[in-house]
């Protein structure tokens, strides 16, 4: 089956691709994201300056899950702005992840950023492992300000990395603040900020860094994540397109974001677990989803989640 999307006029060869920040920091890690069977390739986060990140242990699975505080250990962007050129010959959307430590950064970067051309830019607003740097998207007039600045200076399509929220009250408050925007898209969502998760042998966090606090990632996080993608899909009416991000492991689970109202989905634990074979997996198994259900595409079944 044909898995192809178009999200912002660009057309995505499979709507699956690696989440930021999975398997995607080096040259080598970007250029094997080319050659896989990945839709797009998705940068790090990237900074000013090249970081090391947080202490190790740093990443850890689980039953279920992951647990991370990297701690945005990336190139800096002057590195990532000379290799977007080259990964755009594989064929595939090249999609610049822009973080920064301070809101002047964002601005910097997503100028320079854009003159390499990449094909959309993602602002991510939801970095939780920067000691004593709140989740920006968890503050809608810091996330505003930034997010206008962002735009003035990106003509490419740009789109945001948002935090889960958990309460409508919170889906009800970021809707208008994105609506002011202009972006042409939503990524959703990151990690599940500052989980602690224990090792009762050693009687020790298994991560590092913020005393064992970290992003949660994978199959616990997957009902946060179809939540948001659906309430940010009803709250736009289905009008801004959604890349759904948290649990997908089999092609079912994305299948479920897409009846969310998703037109992509990005992998993040399960990449990070299985390494690039992954895609080609994911893509057979939601192909059979789509087909023994009756569905000719992704876009097809897209917001068709039906309410009791
Ligand atoms: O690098 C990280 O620690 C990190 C980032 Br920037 C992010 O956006 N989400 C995450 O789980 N980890």
């Amino acid at each position: 089956m044909d898995l192809s999307v178009t999200i912002a006029g660009v057309r995505f060869p499979s709507c699956f691709m690696n989440a930021a920040g999975a398997r995607c920091v080096t040259r080598e890690e970007l250029e094997t994201l080319g050659r896989s069977g990945a839709g797009a390739i998705v940068t790090k986060s990237m900074t000013l300056e090249s970081r090391t990140g947080n202490p190790e242990p740093r990443y850890v699975p689980f039953p279920g899950g992951s647990i991370n505080s990297m701690g945005l250990p990336n190139l800096g962007y002057r590195a990532y702005a000379a290799l977007i050129h080259e990964l755009k010959q594989f064929g595939k959307p090249v999609v610049a992840s822009v973080a920064g430590l301070q809101e002047d950064d964002f601005v910097t970067i997503a100028q320079a950023i854009n003159d390499s051309r990449p094909d959309l830019i993602e602002v991510n607003l939801s970095c939780p492992n920067i000691p004593g740097k709140p989740q920006i998207g968890y503050d809608p007039e810091t996330s505003e300000r930034l997010l206008k600045r962002v735009r003035r200076v990106v003509t490419v399509p740009m789109g945001v990395k948002l935090p889960p929220y958990f309460d409508p009250a919170h889906h009800q408050m970021m809707a208008p603040v994105l609506g002011r925007i202009g972006l042409d898209f939503l990524s959703l969502i990151n990690s599940v900020g500052n989980g602690l998760v224990v090792d009762p042998e050693t009687e020790k966090a298994v991560i590092k860094p913020k005393g064992g606090f970290g992003g949660l990632g994978g199959t616990i996080i997957k009902p946060v994540a179809l939540a948001n993608v659906r309430a940010f899909w009803k709250l736009f009416e289905g009008k801004l397109p959604i890349i759904g991000t948290g649990g997908v492991v089999t092609g079912r689970d994305a299948f479920e974001h897409l009846l969310c109202g998703a037109s992509a989905v990005q992998v993040g634990t399960t990449l990070m677990a299985e390494g690039v074979g992954c895609f080609e997996r994911l893509s057979a198994e939601l192909g059979a989803t789509l087909q023994r259900k009756g569905y000719r595409s992704p876009a097809d079944c897209r917001g068709r989640l039906q309410e009791l």
